[in-house]
């Protein structure tokens, strides 16, 4: 814990949870946050040009913008995302000289981004305590002859973070395979990777079904894991119109997020003076893990439903012609029970049977989910049971039904479709042979947990991060920094200061880039990039923002340098060519990704263009050319005596890894992210008084002892046996070798902890 944090938890206070979302208190926050970190003209500029069809894809989150924007189109989350970026504040050479790293890393994360923007190139050489300014020339050539001295391609890591913009993400695959190796770990690691898993195998594509004008027809949308009103707060204006149009909402989730109950849209004039609209018809509050038996129950009581009135209830023509698997699907599902049920979901059978009984009366269903399904041991089986459940009554394929993972970074899914992959397919190597000329490897590379053991291990030596703040947002806090610290290099391309500048290699490199609100100028003049949106919307987006400083370099630059330093000049690959002029890279993309075809005149236009998703025309890129019912096994979560099931989730105020302030609003949580919210039955259960301070220890199979100290315990209605703190300051609780199944993706929503009483009662505790 840092010294920062220290003093934030003496702040602490506590009220009621909120029961709505957004309303003018949103705007006034977002305004608030703006105005510190940069003048009201620059407020302005940023503002107007967010998610504007020419303008800026606001980086906040990826849900879509819809063809009729609001000339106002923003969230408060998109506003404080944006302007931290566009802030005034600067970090420079000077700003380093004052401060050791040693300094800095005992510094918050708040704290490190709060220092400003970075303007210039940074080293840190072996054995010093200070970073230093370097040329980017010498810079570069530094990485390239490290690299070139790798004894083994695969001896490096880039990793990504889903901020990186199509252009450079295409050209980062491209330069990593050219340099000999499929070691391209990203964020999608810890985020999605579960849902990509689970909708390849049984649908065919690894993303979402649904548009935005799905919404508008559904009668029954599911939003499972998810919080909308701080993490996706536009989908909260879809999910109105939803209700608008007299569907439903259902929301699954162990914590009543003020966003599933009620939400006053912050750019109408009902949203600033009436009640809001009512957004979960159900609110179920689920134990944690438990959605998996309660899809298993919804599937169950389908298969009776039909078994009850013959050819009413399944879609038998659909199943019939368009799926594999039913048959088994159904003798398993068959066998679930109730008090198997009850005792996972900790609902109650009334309540199941409620949804069953609007699921019966709805013709058109829409799943939506996030890391509250994706980030558990069995989150890949439990997506699969979705699919299963959507499945029977044909809500695959469909106007107004189908599959919503709801993503997190901006371009996390433009990055996956650009080829940033460790597993990349066959067809994506062999596209890229035609097109340039070599054999790219084909041996699958690390994803970010192999990564983490391949650097602990020696075997991986060099870390280049483009974007992200790697060792924040991984599992095991005190191994991965082990891991990178044990690197000979590592190299972070970044817009802000963050803890992956603190924790680093022997040699340790910061190269700063122009962010998404930033003007690129290049050779051939201004440059926009593009983006993929949660809906597979391709569009433009264009920063117009003064860059912070007159040497920043973009991505795109960077990495085209980087690549030709690297790999010596080769007329298959004309670096200098993409850098001066982003349509050329745009053209290769078109040639060697699907669906890309004619990319620099379709992304012109004003929108941009939707990429086709098989599913919707029922074509099932399966092995079988069908969709596949799954036999799951049925799973449930289960804290041994005296312990709880934590997850690790974001506050109203951070962004992943960093936090804006140390508030969460709509929890009522005030002055402090060092708390631990636990049911006040388990409290007192265990023996802890509200308001105490505790350590978390994680318990694992391994016997290591994993400590996050200093937590306030605060009585929150969370299910018995669980409790949630924020992320990343827990982190640390999280094994490594705790994943989940076939994804690989840690499992931040189920940490198994015991709390030790670690002394006073915290100063400021008011009950
Ligand atoms: N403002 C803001 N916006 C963001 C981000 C941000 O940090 N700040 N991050 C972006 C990114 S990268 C992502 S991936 C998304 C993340 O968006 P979310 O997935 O909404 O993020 P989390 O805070 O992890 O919240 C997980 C939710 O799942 C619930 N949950 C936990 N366990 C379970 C469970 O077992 N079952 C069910 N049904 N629910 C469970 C939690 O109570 C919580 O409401 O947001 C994106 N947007
Ligand atoms: N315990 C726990 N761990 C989690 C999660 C959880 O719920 N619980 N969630 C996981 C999820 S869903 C995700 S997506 C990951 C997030 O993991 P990351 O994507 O690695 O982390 P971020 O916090 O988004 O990265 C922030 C940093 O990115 C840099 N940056 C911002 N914009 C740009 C840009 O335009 N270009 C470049 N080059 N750099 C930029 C800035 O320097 C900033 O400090 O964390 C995961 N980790
Ligand atoms: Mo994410």
């Amino acid at each position: 814990m840092s010294k920062n944090e220290e003093q934030d938890r003496e702040r602490l206070s506590v009220s009621a949870p909120k029961d709505w979302a957004a309303g003018l208190p949103g705007v006034v926050h977002a305004l608030e946050y703006s105005l510190g970190q940069t003048s009201v003209r620059r407020t302005a500029l940023t503002l107007l040009n967010a998610n504007q069809a020419q303008g800026l894809d606001c980086p906040g989150c990826a849900w879509p913008e819809g063809p009729r924007r609001h000339k106002n189109e923003y969230c408060e989350n998109g506003v404080k995302h944006i302007t931290d970026e566009a802030t005034s504040r600067r970090v420079g050479a000077d700003f380093f000289r004052r401060h050791p790293v040693s300094e800095l890393d005992g510094k918050s994360d708040q704290w490190l981004n709060q220092q400003g923007r970075l303007t210039e190139p940074m080293i840190k050489r072996p054995g010093s305590d200070h970073y230093e300014p370097i040329g980017w020339d010498e810079a570069l050539q530094l990485v390239a002859d490290e690299l070139r001295t790798l004894g083994d391609p695969n001896q490096a890591i880039f990793y990504t973070s889903g901020r990186l913009s199509n252009e450079a993400a295409f050209l980062l695959q491209l330069f990593a395979r050219a340099f000999g190796t499929n070691n391209l770990p990203d964020c999608s690691d810890m985020c999605h990777e579960s849902s990509g898993c689970a909708l390849t195998e049984t649908l065919g594509v690894g993303k979402g079904s649904v548009g935005l004008e799905d919404f508008h027809r559904a009668d029954l949308v599911f939003v499972v894991g998810q919080n909308p009103g701080t993490n996706h707060p536009r989908m909260l204006a879809t999910l109105e119109e939803t209700k608008r149009r007299g569907g439903q909402v259902i929301a699954v989730n162990p914590l009543p997020e003020a966003g599933l109950k009620r939400f006053k849209h912050p750019q109408k004039v009902r949203g600033i003076v009436g009640r809001g609209t009512r957004i979960a018809d159900v609110f179920l509050q689920i134990r944690p893990g438990g959605d998996l038996a309660l899809f298993q129950a919804l599937n169950m009581l389908l298969l009776r439903a039909e078994e009850e009135s013959p050819g009413t209830v399944l879609d038998r023509e659909f199943i019939d012609a368009h799926t594999t698997g039913f048959e088994e699907f159904a003798a398993h599902v068959r066998r679930v029970t109730w008090p198997q049920v009850l005792e996972a979901t900790g609902l109650s059978r009334e309540q199941i049977e409620d949804v069953h009984a609007r699921v019966l009366a709805s013709e058109r269903i829409i799943v939506c989910w996030a890391m509250g399904l994706t980030q558990h041991r069995h989150g890949v089986p439990t997506i699969r049971e979705i699919v299963n459940f959507l499945l029977l009554r044909g809500n695959i394929g469909r106007p107004g039904a189908g599959v919503c993972p709801v993503r997190g970074h901006s371009n996390v899914q433009g990055d996956r479709t650009m080829g940033i992959w460790e597993k990349p397919p066959k067809w994506l190597l062999e596209a890229l042979e035609r097109e340039f000329g070599f054999t790219p490897p084909a041996e699958p590379g690390l994803d970010t947990v192999n990564a983490i053991r391949a650097m602990r291990d020696g075997r991986a030596k060099i870390f280049i991060g483009v974007g992200g703040n790697f060792v924040r947002a991984t599992p095991d806090s005190r191994v991965t920094e082990r891991a990178l610290r044990s690197c000979r290099l590592t190299v972070q391309i970044s817009t802000k200061l963050n803890r992956s500048h603190t924790v680093c290699g022997r040699t340790a490199l910061i190269l700063p880039t122009l962010g998404r609100t930033d003007r690129d100028v290049q050779a051939c003049g201004d440059q926009f990039v593009t983006v993929e949106d949660s809906m597979s919307q391709v569009h433009a987006s264009r920063g117009r923002l003064q860059p912070p400083s007159g040497t920043l370099l973009s991505e795109v630059s960077i990495i085209s340098r980087l690549a030709r330093l690297t790999l010596g000049d080769r007329p298959d690959l004309p670096w200098e060519e993409f850098e001066a002029d982003y349509d050329t890279i745009r053209d290769r993309i078109a040639r060697v990704i699907p669906g890309f075809e004619d990319f620099n005149a379709r992304v012109r236009e004003p929108g941009g263009f939707r990429l086709p998703n098989p599913v919707n025309s029922r074509t099932f890129r399966t092995p079988s050319g069908k969709a596949v019912f799954t036999c799951n096994a049925f799973t449930m979560l289960k804290a041994p005596k005296g312990h709880l099931i934590l997850q690790t989730l974001r506050s109203h105020d951070q962004w992943n890894t960093v936090p804006y302030t140390s508030h969460d609003r709509y929890r009522g949580i005030r002055g402090s992210r060092r708390v631990v919210l636990v049911n006040p039955a388990d409290l007192a259960e265990l023996g802890i008084a509200e308001g105490s301070t505790v350590d978390l220890v994680s318990v694992w199979e391994d016997g290591g002892e994993r400590r996050a100290p200093a937590f306030t315990a605060v009585p929150y209605p969370t299910p018995r046996g669980s409790a949630a703190a924020y992320y990343p300051e827990t982190n640390v609780l999280v094994p490594l070798d705790s994943v989940a199944e076939h994804s690989n993706t840690p499992t931040s929503k189920a940490v198994v902890v015991r709390l030790e009483p670690a002394g006073e009662r915290s100063a400021s505790w008011a009950g």
